[in-house]
């Protein structure tokens, strides 16, 4: 079927499909949600990741079960990659009992340990000490596990930040901090509320190195994390990982994003990750038209089932809201 065997990544064709699938998976899923806010189906808050796929896929893939990430609210793609079935996922965002919490909150403060998922809280930055918490877990332990953390830019600015980034550098914690930069926190563009191009500067401050990378390119990112996995898992410490991208959606579905210009948006729709990977495996003869229809009528059949399975879901007791709390 192909003529290579491995990349320079060490990925197979099979396993750069398996990539290629999960791209459109959590591509399909978010524009499937789109639809579902419009259709008033939906009753967790939607924070779209369209346009920002490839930090998610390349960041998850080859993660072990055991290893942690602390995802964010426009990371729905990470629970999917690390294992949560997309029917639950899905029942989820429209509060059925079959979601995660049974129906008792939006998608954004999951926790899923049996999976290694950190749920975050509303905070934003506050995951990052968490994950610090985790890495030195893992230390303590002597297992050779890692954790990634994701933050936007926006939140790099906080102070949970720099002391979940000081906590991790001094005690060398296995800790892969991944920023998602897509220059908007909200309403405010990153220019106004920092002084330096790259966030990733910022890890030198604590003794460990950052780099900037783009965050539009699934084997760029997969390389990085690759290499600062690789290192947390041999005692190395962290690494911060900036991944220059854009979210091609408001900050919510709520927001029609006015802040920014048409002009700015097609440049970045222009960089989308998926026809860049879709061409990276047509040159090489990995991606035959039929093995395209084949993904494609996979991702279709798999998010059909998810919103079915979230549709049949009942709709929780008012009575179970305060179960299942810990005093
Ligand atoms: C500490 C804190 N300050 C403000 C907010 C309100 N808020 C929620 S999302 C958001 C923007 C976040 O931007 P960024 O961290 O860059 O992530 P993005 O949404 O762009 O992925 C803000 C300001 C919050 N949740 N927590």
């Amino acid at each position: 079927m192909t003529s290579i065997k491995r990349t320079k990544f060490s990925l197979t064709p099979d396993e750069l499909l398996e990539m290629f699938y999960w791209l459109k998976l959590i591509r399909g899923f978010d524009e499937r949600l789109t639809i579902l806010v419009r259709q008033g189906k939906i009753r967790s808050g939607v924070y779209s990741g369209l346009g920002q796929e490839a930090i998610i896929v390349g960041t998850c893939y080859g993660l072990r079960k055991e290893d942690y990430i602390c995802p964010l609210h426009r990371d729905l793609g990470a629970f999917l990659m690390k294992g949560v079935d997309p029917g639950v996922m899905m029942a989820q965002m429209y509060g059925k009992v079959g979601g995660l919490s049974k129906g008792r909150d939006s998608a954004l403060h999951s926790s899923v340990p049996e999976l290694g998922i950190f749920g975050n809280t509303s905070m934003l930055g506050a995951n990052l000490p968490v994950a610090a918490g985790i890495g030195l877990t893992f230390k303590m332990e002597q297992t050779d596990n890692v954790v990634l953390a994701y933050f936007g830019e926006g939140a790099s600015n906080t102070g949970d930040f720099h002391e979940g980034l000081n906590l991790a550098g001094a005690n060398q914690l296995p800790v892969v901090f991944i920023c998602e930069n897509n220059f908007y926190a909200y309403s405010v563009p990153f220019e106004k509320s920092m002084a330096i191009e790259d966030v990733a500067d910022r890890a030198q401050s604590y003794g460990f190195e950052g780099v900037a990378i783009n965050g539009n390119d699934v084997l760029a990112v997969y390389q990085a994390t690759q290499g600062a996995v690789r290192r947390a898992r041999a005692g190395e410490g962290p690494t911060l990982i900036e991944c220059k991208t854009y979210r091609w959606h408001g900050h919510s579905e709520h927001d029609k994003a006015f802040y920014r210009t048409d002009e700015e948006l097609a440049m970045w729709k222009s960089r989308d990750p998926l026809p860049v990977f879709t061409q990276f495996l047509h040159d090489r003869n990995v991606l035959p038209e039929e093995k395209l229809h084949e993904i494609e009528q996979r991702v279709t059949d798999v998010v059909d089932a998810a919103v079915r399975f979230a549709e049949n879901s009942p709709d929780p007791e008012p009575g179970e809201a305060v179960t299942d709390l810990w005093a």
